[in-house]
């Protein structure tokens, strides 16, 4: 009996370990934290630049779109690092590295999690992320563009490493999810423009890169776009040991039409029961990475169509995209229609803010 607990306990031990071995404490507890909130049915609730601009606003300190709707902030914070590698002082949209660095801060000392993609440019030309040109095969090793993209991917190295809170000067943890939506072939890294090997290739030289580089506070978080079984989900998966977190992206597109809007919660249930079975199986945190409804022209969008796709899983995350346009934004803002829905959604028992996992951490 005591042998077997003493087993039982090691094993939970061993699968809530980071696939970096060197991650640091922060990093570790981050990670134990996830798959608590995901073995207790939790949802904590992301919003992409929450603190950075809104509908109405921009850079005002404190707020946050989230907070005015209901009240309370995100407990995910989603950033992105998209022109940190052609050394600009502000992001693909504008914001500015050193504040978030700062906003990254501030979400780790309110107990938030912090998670970041990267809309790089496409390094064969300086293109966007959308430039489809073929790159992947020049800037893996003997590729003509290997050294320069070492260089970007230091540039990654030195912000993470810069991300520590302010007390102690520990480094931030963070969920780095790098050549997202890789399933579709808008971005340079998506599948008609590489192998699979090419894929998984990157995908690992970035991640060794980064640790050679002295980064130890990232979990690894890989998420593809649309996928219709488990072996297209794991086609380019670049292994256990390179990878901490399954994730999923997917928008709710042309909600007026009923069949569309059955398409999205149809997929979006039958992606998450297949997620379930691989995070069982590969012993990792389950994620919705990236969703929403551009403009939320559904009133009870967050109960009926959202909630009721995701509830019979246990995604340990869901994150909304960037409030930044008027006609560009998928969280709430007061006075928008789907606000008091948006409350009914924040006060179900098992979707999470910040306020709630706070006080939860504490009394853990
Ligand atoms: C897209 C849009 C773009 C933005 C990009 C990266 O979905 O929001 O406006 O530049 O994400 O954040």
């Amino acid at each position: 009996m005591c042998l077997l607990l003493i087993l039982g306990f090691a094993n939970q031990a061993f699968t809530q370990t980071p696939a970096d071995q060197k991650a640091n404490q922060a990093v570790r507890k981050l990670y134990r934290s996830l798959h608590h909130a995901m073995n207790d049915s939790l949802v904590l609730f992301g919003h992409q630049d929450d603190l950075a601009y809104g509908i109405g606003w921009k850079y005002q300190k404190g707020e946050s779109d989230v907070r005015r709707t209901v009240g309370s902030y995100p407990a995910v914070f989603g950033w992105d690092l998209g022109h940190l590698e052609l050394g600009e002082a502000t992001n693909l949209d504008s914001v500015p590295f050193d504040r978030m660095r700062d906003f990254i801060k501030t979400a780790h000392k309110m107990g938030s999690i912090n998670t970041i993609s990267w809309h790089l440019r496409n390094p064969e030309n300086a293109g966007t992320s959308w430039d489809t040109s073929q790159a992947i095969r020049h800037v893996l090793p003997g590729g003509a563009k290997h050294e320069a993209y070492l260089a970007w991917i230091d540039k990654v190295a030195d912000f993470m490493n810069s991300l520590k809170t302010g007390f102690m000067g520990k480094k931030i943890p963070v969920i780095f999810r790098p050549y997202h939506e890789h399933t579709g072939s808008w971005f340079w890294w998506g599948k008609k423009l590489c192998t699979p090997e090419e894929y998984i290739a990157l995908w690992r030289m970035t991640v060794d890169r980064l640790k050679a580089q002295g980064v130890n506070n990232l979990l690894y978080a890989y998420s593809p776009a649309e996928f219709n079984s488990a072996s297209h989900y794991l086609e380019r998966y670049p292994g256990d040991a390179y990878v901490d977190v399954i994730g999923f992206d997917t928008y709710h597109r042309n909600p007026d039409d009923s069949l569309a809007t059955q398409w999205f919660t149809n997929r979006l249930a039958s992606s998450l029961a297949t997620m379930t079975q691989i995070a069982k199986e590969h012993q990792k945190v389950m994620v919705l990475s990236e969703t929403g409804c551009e403009q939320v022209p559904v009133q009870n969008w967050w109960t009926s169509v959202l909630w009721n796709s995701i509830k019979n899983y246990q995604p340990a995350y869901v994150l909304v995209w960037r409030n930044g346009r008027p006609d560009h934004f998928y969280a709430p803002y007061p006075g928008h229609l789907s606000q008091n829905d948006f409350k009914a959604f924040q006060q179900h028992p098992r979707v999470f803010f910040q306020d709630e996992w706070k006080a939860r951490k504490r009394r853990k």
